[in-house]
């Protein structure tokens, strides 16, 4: 069996990443239900995630996104993260909310577009640098919708150089993490649709670009832990992007949608070598209807549940039953790790922090959400679903 005393410390140790998108309001492009008391400047987002950190112990950096979270002085807003016992993590690119990029970014047909996307990245290393942060993740909205619209292979072209101007750029060490997405915007083609369009371009460029898998970016009935193992055999995996889907991009609580799949892709991670520090563990998701600081820390205990599963996964049993070609034992002891209730387990974990066993409850009692209720007026919309 697996030595509890090694699980519980590796559940300690392991980070998952909030988005600072996540704590403003967001919807879908029917309707943004405002909630009373979100942040309304990256400032008080970074405040709601310190409560994040502080019910779970292990949330300790948040995501930016530019422009959503553009601020004067980035090294301020670096020194008011640590201040509250964060840290800045990835800086994510926006080349998708500009009139000019309606045919694409720096995929687009028209040069003086590529290069205004590429300065926009390029801008994102600057924000890099000042903040500490050490990846840049990259998400573009490029795609046609029609075929014959645009040259397909010409776009993989103008993407191919943009990417190298941009991991040029790049610092020692801080890394350029590449995510892909099979469609929307565009609905004919997306210009990185799939893991292995982006693991083609990471490979190319060299080490410091690697792929990014969002949970949500794949078409139903995908085996996405095989992709996992796929690419860190390949040392290709950089980050998740964590979240749940029912039909398509729903970015709805990760381990909401299919617990199982969480653990059975945390379980490639933890098998391939990925777990802390290698992989950064991140959530992308929106919450729309339910109250956000609980469901960001709803989402963060999924994560551990799903990981300290994985974690109990007897490897020697399963290990012995594979090579007997004992295909039920085999699967019985997966199922058994899965079918555990850790939430003791847990609950131990986060006494042993220091913390109370039961975050959700704690949060409710501590009186932040009535504060910023009452405290903040005319809360800014994160930038989806405008
Ligand atoms: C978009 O579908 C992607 O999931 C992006 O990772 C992300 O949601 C967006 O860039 C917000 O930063
Ligand atoms: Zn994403
Ligand atoms: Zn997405």
């Amino acid at each position: 069996m697996t030595e509890l005393s090694a699980v519980k410390a590796a559940l300690k140790a392991q980070a998952i990443e909030t988005p600072s998108w996540a704590y403003g309001n967001s919807g879908t492009r029917f309707k943004v239900f405002a909630q009373p008391g979100v942040p309304r400047d990256p400032f008080e987002k970074l405040d709601d995630a310190a409560q994040v950190h502080a019910f779970t112990g292990v949330a300790p950096t948040v995501a930016l996104h530019i422009p959503w979270d553009r601020v004067e002085d980035y090294s301020a807003l670096a020194k008011y993260a640590e201040e509250r016992g964060l840290k800045l993590g990835a800086i994510n690119s926006n080349t998708f909310q500009d009139d000019d990029y309606k045919l694409g970014s720096i995929c687009h047909p028209d040069a003086v577009v590529r290069r205004k996307a590429l300065r926009h990245l390029l801008e994102c290393v600057d924000i890099m640098d000042a903040t500490g942060s050490k990846d840049l993740k990259l998400w573009f909205a490029d795609g046609t919708n029609y075929p014959g619209q645009d040259d397909i292979r010409e776009r993989q072209d103008r993407l191919s150089e943009a990417l190298a101007a941009v991991y040029e750029r790049l610092g020692d060490d801080q890394r350029m993490l590449l995510e892909y997405k099979f469609f929307e915007p565009a609905f004919y083609a997306t210009d990185v649709p799939d893991w292995g369009t982006a693991y083609a371009h990471c490979l190319k460029l060299g080490p410091k670009a690697q792929v990014v898998v969002d949970t949500g970016h794949h078409a139903p009935g995908t085996n996405i832990e095989f992709i996992v193992a796929t690419l860190l055999r390949e040392g290709k995996l950089g980050a998740f992007d964590f979240n749940s889907r029912f039909y398509a991009d729903d970015d709805l609580m990760v381990g909401s949608a299919d617990p199982f799949q969480l653990f059975r892709i945390m379980y490639e991670v933890i098998r391939g070598g990925g777990f802390v520090p290698e992989v950064a563990f991140m959530l992308d998701q929106c919450h729309n209807i339910e109250a956000k600081i609980p469901a960001i820390i709803r989402s963060v205990m999924n994560v551990q549940e799903a990981t300290a599963k994985a974690l109990l996964v007897d490897a020697s049993a399963l290990g012995a039953a594979q090579r007997a070609g004992d295909v039920l034992t085999a699967n019985a002891v997966l199922m058994d790790a899965y079918n555990t209730d850790v939430r003791p387990l847990l609950v131990e974990v986060r006494e042993e922090l220091g913390l109370d066993g039961d975050p959700i409850a704690a949060y409710a009692r501590s009186g932040w959400g009535a504060k910023i209720a009452a405290e903040r007026v005319g809360g800014e919309q994160a930038g989806w679903g405008a």
